[in-house]
């Protein structure tokens, strides 16, 4: 980094942070719980393959999501390649470019194209009238991405799935707690897939989960990522690794009991940032809709270079040098890394919206490990470079 701003204080700015401020700092529930349930199972000494907590886990999902079928994996990238397969996808499938590289990943791993749509810039979700355009015949699926935990409209995209008799599942990864005119995310589509990853604000270290009411395509998954295994020395599918292991749904099941203190934490946070960065030219926040279960686990904030008169990557730039590790997301967008810019060098050029807002978007940290009087002094900072732009723009 050239040129970096250090210290914003000794030219009449708000204090640098004395420790870096993370985006993705895991919360962590009640830890005497989670201590007591490894003690258990190390007494048990039953460790992975469908032990007591991870049943118990997918129950506890199960039930909470109001789904019939809950089955734990090791990550969330797994449960999604898995899906695809149990779910006989081939050829093409059409995804947003605007999401974490797993998505598509998923799908190119095993030799399925990813056909990247663009975006609605108001939802940050696939546009739904851009789908039809990328739908051919060789196309056999659809992967909607519920960014920022916001449905990928699931009503709208099921009607275009079974017009076009696709396949229809979703990266849920963002998503957990979340509903949809009041229906829990989960149930939609033929499965959906979350992720519990250490960075998802309900965790289980590592993990993920397919849901789905498909009693048919849960048999096939439930064998696939237990190497195909229907019987004691029978395989019926290929099959790979996918278990959860009893460690991961011991944090699984502690993290589902903060659940709401979690989220309840994360909207006090989006209020005070909300508050802290009103009225700031050129730097607007994606606002979640309040009448539904949302998770606020995201604090995503658009800067309009043109209005804020600095870059976003110029903001986040100052930031990290304040300690608040601000993150660029999804820069630069799926279509622009490897394989995938060399698959479809001119993806852009249909990827209007992707391509803006991967140039303007950054997440602030958020979550239990942090407090209001950080916000404040964050939000303090972005004030304070907003209102020096002309000089920090081009410092
Ligand atoms: N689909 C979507 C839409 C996703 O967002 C993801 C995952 C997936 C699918 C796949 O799910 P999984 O297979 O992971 O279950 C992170 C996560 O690794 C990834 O899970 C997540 N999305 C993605 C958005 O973020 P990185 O490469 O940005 O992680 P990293 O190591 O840079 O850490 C991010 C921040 O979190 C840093 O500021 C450090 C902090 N952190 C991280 C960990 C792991 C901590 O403070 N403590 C920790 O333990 O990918």
């Amino acid at each position: 980094m050239k040129n970096v701003v250090t210290d914003l204080a000794s030219q009449g700015g708000p204090p640098a942070f004395t420790e870096k401020l993370h985006v993705g700092r895991p919360n962590i529930g009640d830890r005497e719980q989670l201590m007591a349930r490894i003690s258990d199972m190390l007494d048990r000494r039953w460790l992975s393959n469908n032990g007591p907590y991870v049943q118990e886990f997918e129950q506890k999902l199960a039930d909470y999501l109001g789904v019939k079928h809950c089955i734990a994996m090791c990550n969330a990238t797994i449960a999604l390649e898995i899906v695809a397969r149990a779910a006989g996808v081939t050829g093409e499938v059409i995804v947003p470019s605007f999401t974490f590289v797993a998505t598509a990943h998923a799908l190119q791993w095993q030799e399925i194209t990813p056909i990247f749509a663009d975006i609605d810039p108001n939802t940050h979700n696939l546009d739904p009238e851009q789908i039809e355009k990328f739908i051919t015949p060789r196309t056999t699926a659809i992967i909607g991405v519920h960014v920022w935990g916001t449905p990928c409209v699931p009503d709208v995209l099921e009607q275009i799935a079974a017009k076009h008799n696709l396949k229809l599942m979703f990266d849920a990864a963002h998503a957990f707690g979340c509903s949809h005119n009041g229906q829990m995310l989960g149930g939609f589509g033929d499965a959906e897939v979350f992720s519990f990853h250490a960075t998802k604000f309900m965790n289980s270290f590592e993990g993920g989960a397919v849901t789905t009411n498909d009693d048919a395509l849960a048999a096939r998954i439930r064998y696939m990522k237990n190497f195909g295994f229907a019987g004691y020395d029978q395989v019926d599918y290929v099959g790979t690794n996918g278990k959860m292991t009893e460690v991961a749904a011991a944090m699984g099941l502690t993290s589902l009991e903060s659940l709401d203190h979690f989220i309840a934490t994360n909207f006090e946070n989006y209020k005070a940032y909300q508050a802290g960065l009103a009225d700031i030219p050129g730097i607007s926040m994606f606002s979640y809709d309040e009448n539904e279960k949302r998770n606020y686990q995201y604090i995503v904030v658009e800067v309009d270079e043109a209005q804020a008169g600095i870059s976003r990557n110029r903001l986040v730039e100052l930031l990290h040098a304040e300690n608040i590790l601000a993150r660029r997301y999804f820069y630069p967008g799926v279509h622009r890394m490897e394989p995938y810019a060399s698959l479809f060098p001119h993806a852009g050029m249909l990827l209007p919206n992707t391509q803006k807002l991967s140039e303007q978007t950054m997440i602030l940290p958020t979550g239990t490990a942090v407090n209001p009087t950080d916000i404040a002094q964050v939000c303090q900072v972005i004030r304070f470079i907003a209102a020096n732009a002309a000089a920090l723009s081009a410092a």
